[in-house]
């Protein structure tokens, strides 16, 4: 087993391991890279289904999303699809999943079928980065912070993302759940501080007035949406991500218009968030 750093921020590829296969030893070792690095990429894995899954029950038990149109005969595997005729993809903007539920999802695997001949890379931002390069001034003034986030502006009936998704995801009545994170976790297993805040669905900064929060956010959004703290994968079929919602954001690009991109996507539940600091 062989890995390599994506880049300084964010990110690691690991080699020489066959995910169906995979003894106690490595997944053990796997496991301490992902808390790591934030994402894990793995290349050329053939998992059926079944075998996804059985790796995905490794981390935790499965979190099925309640939004996501899910493969058929497969309820606990989300599809990630894009067909030629679609304009929008999913996923489409800087985001973590799940950050809206109250024990957000820990992680999100995600495993290509079908990829675009060019174009369909996603991107990925390191949190822990992006917290450290904030000033200690700055650090101490949002360590007291809370967040609230919410999905009924993405996926409530009325958001414009599920009315561009054209059926690919479902259960509107669902977006009702609100939550409330502090601004900077601890990481669950390694106590690293993390940013946690992000423009899909954060809403705003508790007991701030609108626009206070707004400029707060938006500050926050800019510092981290410099490619310094950035990896970009390239997705080619059988390609696996497995990403730390915690401790990252992503961006799937939507620049292969006309093509078709599939992925199916297993999310593995994660636990309530502590601010950083709190042990
Ligand atoms: O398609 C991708 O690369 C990522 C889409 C996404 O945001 C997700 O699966 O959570
Ligand atoms: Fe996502």
């Amino acid at each position: 087993m062989h890995l390599i750093r994506a880049s300084s921020a964010v990110g690691a590829e690991i080699q020489g391991v066959d995910l169906a296969n995979l003894s106690d030893d490595e997944f053990t070792r796997i496991r301490g890279a992902f808390n790591a690095h934030g994402v894990l990429f793995f290349r050329s894995q053939n998992l059926s289904p079944e075998q996804h899954l059985a790796f995905a029950k490794r981390w935790g038990d499965i979190n099925v999303n309640r939004f996501f149109t899910a493969l058929e005969g497969h309820p606990q595997i989300a599809k990630v699809l894009k067909d030629p005729e679609q304009t929008h993809n999913i996923g489409g903007g800087w985001h973590t999943d799940h950050s809206y539920d109250e024990r957000p999802a820990m992680c999100s695997i995600l495993h290509a079928i079908d990829t675009p001949e060019s174009g369909g890379d996603t991107l990925f931002a390191g949190m822990g980065a992006a917290y450290d390069a904030l000033s200690e001034p700055f650090k101490a003034m949002l360590a007291p912070l809370k967040a609230a986030h919410s999905s009924r502006h993405v996926f409530g009936a009325d958001a414009l993302y599920h009315r561009a998704m054209q059926g690919r995801i479902g259960n509107p009545e669902a977006a009702t759940q609100d939550s409330v994170h502090p601004v900077v976790i601890g990481h669950p297993e390694t106590g690293r501080p993390l940013l946690y805040v992000n423009p899909g669905f954060t809403i705003r900064i508790e007991g701030w007035s609108p626009k206070e929060s707004g400029m707060l956010l938006e500050f926050l959004y800019n510092h981290t949406k410099n490619p310094r703290f950035h990896t970009r994968f390239h997705w080619q079929p059988g390609s696996l991500a497995i990403w730390d919602n915690r401790a990252t954001w992503h961006y799937a690009l939507n620049d292969y218009q006309g093509q078709r991109r599939y992925l199916n996507r297993i999310t593995v539940e994660g636990c309530a968030l502590s601010p950083a600091g709190a042990a």
